[in-house]
């Protein structure tokens, strides 16, 4: 961090330890149409200075849905260094700047990725949620500021996946967890202020687009998918 610090003269001391240590990891940087450019750290890509100017980096979010048709929320872990105890989809992250997840055919790496974050947030065994299983909607592209300091700039690979599955909360990432209905989730959204419910930006950006009609339509999302537009929203 001592490198780090000398280049950004950010202090991370005040962040739990694990997560500031993640925030090496090295996310895949892209350009607007989503083409692969280099590689830069997790930190580098969710420091708002750099996202003013620009830096774009690949992710995706996963809903995992039981089979009867409730979607798993969770809240953020206190620990997380952006949107603490948010409450968002199941489980999304990054593509990491490796040979396997770097993979597009298929989309392969962000599938990788999806089952290696479900299993580390959520123990969730790989075989529970095998790659094929996962459903490829579309990508979204937004920015969203955290903290002023923090903020997201991504395109967001969207993952359905329907299993039951057992779960192991890890909590320096996963504050609470709980299964909705599509009412229950419509209500909890309706009601988020008054309740002091606090919800991610890309999960409010895909409820208020496209959650509900791809819900509805679990078991039949072939006719909904749309792997041409990024969707700038
Ligand atoms: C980043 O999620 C990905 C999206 C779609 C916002 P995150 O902050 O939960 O990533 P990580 O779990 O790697 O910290
Ligand atoms: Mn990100």
């Amino acid at each position: 961090e001592t490198a780090a610090n000398a280049s950004t003269g950010l202090d991370l001391s005040k962040y739990d330890e694990e997560q500031v240590r993640l925030m090496s990891e090295q996310c895949i940087v892209i350009d607007n149409d989503d083409k692969a450019i280099s590689a830069a750290s997790k930190k580098t890509c969710h420091l708002m200075t750099n996202i003013n100017q620009g830096l774009l980096h690949r992710a995706f979010s996963v809903f995992l849905f039981n089979s009867n048709n409730q979607l798993l929320l969770q809240q953020r872990a206190t620990e997380k260094i952006t949107f603490p105890e948010h409450y968002t989809n199941t489980c999304c992250s990054h593509p990491l700047a490796t040979p396997l997840e770097l993979e597009e055919q298929g989309q392969l790496g962000v599938r990788r990725a999806a089952q290696r974050k479900l299993m580390h947030e959520l123990g969730i065994k790989p075989e529970q949620v095998p790659f094929e299983k996962f459903e490829y909607l579309t990508r979204i592209h937004y920015v969203a500021p955290s903290d002023g300091l923090w903020g997201e700039h991504e395109i967001d690979y969207i993952l359905f996946i329907k299993a039951d599955v057992d779960l192991e909360i890890n909590q320096n990432e996963v504050k609470s967890v709980k299964w909705v209905s599509m009412q229950e989730m419509k209500d909890i959204v309706e009601n988020a202020e008054q309740t002091g419910t606090k919800l991610t930006p890309w999960f409010s950006l895909i409820d208020q687009s496209f959650l509900y009609k791809w819900w509805a339509q679990i078991d039949d999302l072939e006719s909904l998918k749309d792997h041409e537009t990024i969707h700038r929203l």
